[in-house]
């Protein structure tokens, strides 16, 4: 809350504070910080401080030599309070010292006793007892779940362990707790019924590029400074991945870069390019919602016949056979060569401008903005940038893979100022042993516990509750479900441990699940959980990640985690201890035997064990001098003191992500086909608004440190429902209204924004809000291999209740901006 605390002055960083490197944990961009830590008893005079300048004289506009109250807060740090500063580093390439409207708050958002700030944050494992939470010690809570789990899994059926795990890196998760959780269920178990964090089963987000031969993030950012066009589908950069915008597209544009956007809605993005770009270099395709594969199946169509295509790629990096993988359950599309496919996604732009709803024109100049060759007969450049408005969108695996057939068409992968690239939710960090076995499609988890299926759900670092599909209908099962055993516990009170796993088995048996939480908070399905694991945040503990480009960092830890809270990659190798103790002592030695390999004592015992086997020349100490910009991976070496990487992917034209060993790209085949997942074409006949929804800048995912930080809680008390004023007005409804959106499946609230860039009978919703969920009115069907569809969705809206108090003092000025 440093924003309003009148705060006249900041203490002086001393020229001796401890200094360390810290990757922002929020988006993927993973911009780079330090963090200063000193005595509470001390700080820097006007001549002698930690920047080297004299502070007492006037510093020029973009000195380096200054930290906003955002950036400041009193922490612990080794059981000591200390100041800490968390400021942008210059000399990181990935930000050049600019922070953003998250990132820059890292620091406010710490928890902290003498500044009262994320007081949220657990302390202590809780246990359910005595009909509510209880604190507790890990080996109390850790001996239940080890108990309660024992039960229900085998040595050859572990079926009955439902597990929800993240998959990223940076806040929550990183190569040190994705190996954690991973050698615990997939080394010593083999647990099939999983899902990540954001998806409701565990399998890809991007089949289709992989299946084609392409690592999903396989530029260097600096692409987009040299590149001719920036061809940007279903992203909001500006908004979520701030600093990339800002940093790299912008330069880009400056250069000359123009841009083009298929969004079914006009962002903030669309109109900072048009400042920065200036309107006749930007062209925001403003599709239907849903149709991208039109789209681009019309633009690879025109591209290809008017010649544009690089006909040397084409001939010796991709397969020449027409059908190399046929299209079966597992893929749902041909793969093979670039004529087969130009033959299987032919469609004109006539056809294409029909089923987007823009001008034929429009598709033709968006295809010479792409591919036409510049006057002097050179090839154009272009970076093509994607994100969640199709991976969440309509037919994924087609999609995409019709995306990337223009991109492998015309020779932009592997190429300086090219690339075809997700643009990225979180880091990355993922290291974990091979998930085979849990099959493809893998099994679609939400469903089955809706169905009764699981008898023991383990939670890391995530949310259903609020950010799942279907979710009304989730959290009414999921909670009759979890009460089953409350209501078990509750009659238990006073038992010992055997009864009381007795009693638990018993409600499990009969339809209840136990249920075991991770977090750093308690979450809103932390409220149906029975036992609670408090966990620590980056920079709470050394954490390596690595972002957009592939760029590897270590976080160094600054400060302590609160209370018992420990590393999560801990949290599960303290679990493997206590399954391996409880299944020798139940005479299941064989079983016991699987669980062992966990002595880790830090979370660098952890990387080691993991990443590091497999990268053995990367170590936290060449990390650590590796500093801020890191090293892009693959790491290939290491040699003068230096860690070597790879500034960008398939520059040798050789593409192995879908295993082939020929190392030849693959292109796709597939038609347009209408709303692909299941009840979304009727969802879409039977309801007036398309209830879009995605990010805005302020809000970090589900509002967890949010909620309980005043900046972004009095900027956005409820989620927002950005409607055309005209429709607005038809309903009744004016800014700050509450309204609920109803459909098929179920309903939720938000409140009304007007903008008047929205078209009609086309809202934007927040996803994600704690106080309301989006996912309540998507509906269960998903995309082929189980990718969820959040953003077709439509619903009805009626008013609710007039602005809440809250919400009457807000400002509610449209975002679009002039420079
Ligand atoms: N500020 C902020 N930044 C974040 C996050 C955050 O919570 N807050 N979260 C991070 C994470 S985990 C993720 S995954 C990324 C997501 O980053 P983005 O994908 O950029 O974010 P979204 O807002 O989910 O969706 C992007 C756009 O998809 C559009 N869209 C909707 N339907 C369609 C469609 O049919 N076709 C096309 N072409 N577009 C469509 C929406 O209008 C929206 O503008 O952001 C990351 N960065
Ligand atoms: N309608 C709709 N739904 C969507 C989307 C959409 O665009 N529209 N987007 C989807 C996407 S891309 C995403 S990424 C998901 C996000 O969905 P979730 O993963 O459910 O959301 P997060 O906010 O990332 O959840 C982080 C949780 O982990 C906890 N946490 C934070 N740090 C740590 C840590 O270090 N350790 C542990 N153990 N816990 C920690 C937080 O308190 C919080 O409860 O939502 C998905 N759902
Ligand atoms: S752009 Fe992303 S990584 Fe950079 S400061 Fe903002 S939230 Fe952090
Ligand atoms: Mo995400």
């Amino acid at each position: 809350m440093t924003y309003k605390r009148q705060i006249d002055r900041l203490p002086i960083i001393p020229a001796d504070a401890k200094v360390h490197n810290v990757t922002c944990h929020y988006c993927i961009v993973g911009c780079g910080y330090k963090a200063y830590t000193w005595p509470t008893n001390k700080q820097g005079t006007a001549q002698s401080n930690w920047s080297g300048e004299d502070l007492s004289q006037q510093q020029p506009m973009e000195t380096d030599a200054w930290y906003a109250p955002s950036m400041y807060n009193v922490v612990k740090q080794n059981g000591q309070n200390v100041h800490l500063v968390i400021k942008p580093d210059s000399d990181c390439v990935v930000n050049s010292g600019l922070g953003s409207v998250r990132g820059a708050r890292m620091a406010e958002n710490r928890r902290s006793d003498v500044s009262g700030t994320q007081q949220q944050r657990l302390t202590d494992p809780l246990v359910w007892r005595y009909g509510t939470w209880q604190p507790t010690t890990w080996d109390d809570a850790l001996d239940l779940v080890a108990r309660v789990t024992a039960r229900v899994i085998d040595k050859d059926n572990e079926n009955d362990l439902y597990v929800s795990m993240f998959d990223h890196g940076g806040s929550a998760g990183g190569y040190e707790n994705t190996w954690g959780t991973g050698k615990l269920y997939f080394g010593s178990m083999k647990v099939k019924h999983c899902r990540i964090h954001n998806r409701p089963a565990y399998n890809s987000e991007v089949h289709s590029s992989r299946d084609m031969g392409v690592d999903e993030l396989n530029y260097a950012y600096s692409d987009y400074e040299v590149t001719d066009t920036i061809f940007l589908i279903g992203a909001n950069p500006i908004e979520t991945q701030t600093n990339l915008f800002l940093n790299h597209m912008m330069p880009g544009m400056r250069n000359g870069a123009k841009v083009l956007i298929v969004d079914p809605r006009r962002t903030v993005t669309t109109n900072a390019c048009e400042e920065v770009a200036g309107a006749e270099n930007v062209l925001h395709l403003q599709i239907n919602s849903g149709t991208d594969l039109a789209l681009f199946n019309a633009l690879f169509t025109h591209i290809a016949d008017q010649g544009w295509v690089d006909q040397d790629f084409i001939a010796q990096h991709s397969i020449q056979e027409a059908v190399a993988v046929p299209e079966d359950a597992a893929h749902p599309a041909n793969l093979g060569s670039f004529e087969a496919a130009r033959e299987g996604c032919r469609l004109s732009a006539a056809e294409a401008a029909e089923v987007c709803g823009v001008p034929e024109a429009d598709i033709v100049k968006a295809a010479e903005w792409i591919a036409k060759p510049k006057e002097d007969g050179s090839r154009r450049k272009c970076v093509t940038a994607y994100e969640k408005g199709i991976i969440w969108g309509n037919d994924n695996y087609r999609t995409i893979g019709a995306l990337l057939n223009i991109a492998l068409a015309t020779g932009n992968v592997g190429r300086e100022g090219g690339g075809c690239c997700r643009l990225g939710g979180h880091q990355e960090g993922y290291f974990r042993p091979s998930d085979a076995h849990v099959g493809r499609p893998a099994p679609y988890i939400d469903e089955l516990i809706i169905g009764g299926g699981g008898k023991v759900h383990h939670i890391w670092a995530n949310d259903h509750y609020k950010t799942t599909l279907n979710a009304n209908t989730f959290k009414r099962e999921y909670n009759r479900r979890t009460n089953i055993v409350k209501a078990a516990m509750d009659a238990a009170v006073g038992a010992t441990r055997d009864e009381l796993v007795d009693a638990i088995v018993a409600a499990v048996e009969s339809g209840g699940l136990f249920s075991v939480n991770v977090d750093i908070i308690h979450s809103q399905i932390g409220q149906a959980a029975h036992v609670i694991l408090p966990a620590v945040e980056s920079g709470e503990m050394n954490l390596t990640s690595m972002n957009g480009e592939r760029r590897l960092r270590l976080v160094e830890k600054y400060m302590d985690g609160p209370g018992q809270a420990m590393p999560d990659c801990l949290i599960a190798a303290r679990l493997a201890n206590h399954l391996e103790r409880v299944l020798r002592e139940d005479g299941r030695a064989d079983y016991a035997e699987q669980f062992t390999g966990f002595g880790w004592q830090t979370e660098e015992d952890a990387f080691m064990d993991g990443y590091a086997s497999a990268n053995p020349e990367v170590t936290y100490e060449r990390l650590r001098a590796a500093g801020n910009n890191g090293v892009q991976e693959p790491v290939t070496g290491y040699a003068n003191g230096q860690l070597a990487g790879t500034t960008r992917l398939y520059e040798d034209g050789v593409f192995k992500r879908h295993g082939r060993e020929d190392g030849k790209a693959l292109f796709m085949s597939g038609t347009w086909r209408g709303l692909e997942a299941p009840g979304k074409e009727e969802q879409r006949s039977n309801h007036r608004f398309l209830i879009n929804n995605g990010r805005s800048n302020i809000n970090w995912q589900n509002w967890f440190l949010d909620q309980d930080n005043d900046f972004v809680a009095d900027r956005f008390p409820m989620p927002i429902l950005q409607i055309n004023p005209d429709d607005a007005a038809e309903l009744g409804l004016k800014n700050g209204d509450l309204a609920e959106i109803h459909n098929d499946v179920g309903a939720t609230q938000a409140m009304v924004y007007l903008e008047p860039t929205a078209r009609r009978n086309e809202t934007f919703m927040i996803f994600g809000a704690p106080s309301g969920t989006q996912g309540n009115v998507t509906n269960a069907g998903t995309n082929t291999l189980i990718l969820p569809n959040y953003k077709q969705t439509w619903g009805n809206i009626r008013k609710l209740a007039d602005a809440t108090e809250a919400a009457a003092r807000l400002s509610f000025k449209s975002w679009e901006v002039e420079l």
